[in-house]
């Protein structure tokens, strides 16, 4: 963890002409399994054919499981369920994660491509690693992350298909999102020359089993209808946690609740020491009681690890939770909760060749440039806080945002872009609402500006954004305006 070093688009279609009614249908011709989208009719057309499409890519043994899920969000929006295999074998790319960008991009530039769900662990689904030119001998001072923000960041600003791989001399055509500045201090930070302002919203559920991929779209069904009914307790409830012994976010979360309200309605758990007004403080106690009465939505910022937000949430404290009809989302900006993959080379791994390595962690010394981790981990798979609040069973959250590695406070900027496009959005939507958050991010921490310093820290704030994951359906409803 790194906080201990710190005190602590769519493409627009420019008329109404049938080629774009031609497009809408090409889309349904061309998919591999496609739901019956009602007949349209004079009246919806306009809406139905603006409309966003969803792309669920899933392996072919879980589409089965999958269906009741398709036809709810069909009723939503343009849906379509592809097959993992499809997309692998029908595309031309370096590796099975460019197979599957280069598919995304088509979808955006040619079919109005809004949103896609990735269902699959990092045993089935591929990931993308970035790089960080991080200080560590052991491991020639390089070090991976995984990365979804690779499969929603599709283009370049001129709208080419963006590779993540401008620089490509020697071990470099094997690294991808290459920051720099960490190590080296004379190049730029954005190695690869990255866009990195997402052009569709992303989503993937962590899931290795076809009965885990039941359980995530169950639960997303059952959160969207009660959402859409009314009925579901706290929906528009949203919980601001501070945790003592982090940076002091609660001057910021107090801006995040006007922000919020008062389309949410807001409770905070703050710890007390030094602040002014009556508060909650963020307990295991509290945070289970409130997931218990209803919350739709938790904000926590404070410590994290793999397995727990320190002083008020664990994986055995959320197992013990009844909340099945009032699922809430949950984010962290801390450290580590929504780890799921290895952390190469620092964890064991296994790299694109297929050769396990022990890890840095474990005793291994690179003398060279580590060979970076397969697009697939299933001897290594990780787990964590977020994984399980998913997929656990029927309770605990409907979807999961939160960090895949050591976060860093400059993450609160993420937060608050969320909190901002939740709560002016028209129709808010998950997946919107975190590429909202990005762009945001990326305005507000000037990353275009990051330049190298003696400091560790403007890489880190560069790669910020690309170390959060969203685990949840993207076209995921949220609470709108009254
Ligand atoms: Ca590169
Ligand atoms: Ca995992």
């Amino acid at each position: 963890m790194r906080t201990s070093e710190l005190s602590c688009c769519a493409p627009v279609l420019a008329n109404r002409s049938s080629a774009r009614v031609v497009a809408a249908a090409a889309w349904y011709v061309l998919a591999s399994f496609v739901l019956p989208v009602p007949m349209l009719t004079a009246g919806d057309d306009e809406t139905r054919l603006l409309d966003k499409k969803l792309v669920v890519v899933a392996p072919a043994e879980f589409h089965a499981c999958l269906a009741d899920f398709l036809a709810h969000k069909a009723q939503q929006l343009p849906t379509e369920l592809v097959a993992l295999e499809d997309v692998l074998q029908d595309r031309t790319g370096v590796d099975d994660p460019e197979k599957l960008k280069r598919f995304l991009f088509q979808r955006w530039r040619d079919d109005r491509l809004g949103y896609a769900l990735l269902v699959g662990d990092v045993d089935l689904m591929p990931v993308r690693y970035m790089v960080l030119d991080r200080v560590t001998p052991a491991a020639f001072d390089y070090a991976f992350y995984p990365s979804d923000l690779y499969y929603a960041d599709l283009a370049k600003a001129d709208g080419s298909f963006d590779d993540w791989n401008a620089s490509r001399a020697g071990f470099r055509e094997q690294y991808f999102g290459e920051v720099r500045g960490e190590k080296n201090k004379d190049g730029p930070i954005n190695e690869d020359q990255v866009d990195y302002l997402p052009d569709i919203a992303v989503g993937r559920w962590p899931v290795s089993t076809a009965e885990q991929a039941a359980i995530a779209a169950r639960k997303t069904i059952r959160y969207e209808q009660g959402l859409l009914a009314g009925d579901k307790p706290g929906r528009n409830r949203a919980a601001l946690l501070a945790v003592q012994g982090w940076v002091d976010s609660r001057r910021l979360l107090d801006g995040v609740a006007r922000e919020l309200s008062p389309r949410w309605q807001i409770t905070k758990l703050y710890y007390a020491e030094g602040y002014a007004e009556q508060t909650t403080p963020p307990t295991e106690a509290a945070l289970y009681d409130l997931l218990n009465t209803g919350v739709g939505l938790v904000l926590h910022t404070g410590h994290g690890e793999t397995n727990r937000w320190d002083h008020c949430c664990t994986v055995a404290g959320l197992a013990k939770v009844n909340n099945a009809d009032r699922l809430p989302v949950l984010f962290s900006v801390g450290c580590s909760t929504a780890h799921f993959a290895p952390l190469a080379p620092y964890d064991a791994y296994t790299d694109t060749d297929g050769a396990a390595h022990r890890g840095t962690d474990h005793g291994e010394v690179f003398s060279a440039p580590p060979p970076p981790p397969a697009a697939y981990q299933r001897q290594f798979n990780r787990t964590g806080l977020g994984e399980a609040a998913l997929r656990l069973g029927d309770n605990g959250a409907v979807a999961y945002i939160g960090c895949n590695t050591g976060s860093q406070p400059c993450a609160q900027t993420l937060l608050v872009g969320f909190a901002k496009a939740l709560a002016t959005a028209d129709k808010p939507r998950l997946g919107d609402a975190w590429a909202s958050a990005v762009r945001y991010y990326h305005a507000e921490e000037r990353l275009a500006d990051l330049r190298p310093q003696a400091s560790w820290y403007p890489p880190s704030i560069f790669f910020q954004g690309m170390k959060f994951m969203v685990f949840g359906d993207p076209t995921l409803r949220m609470p709108a305006a009254d």
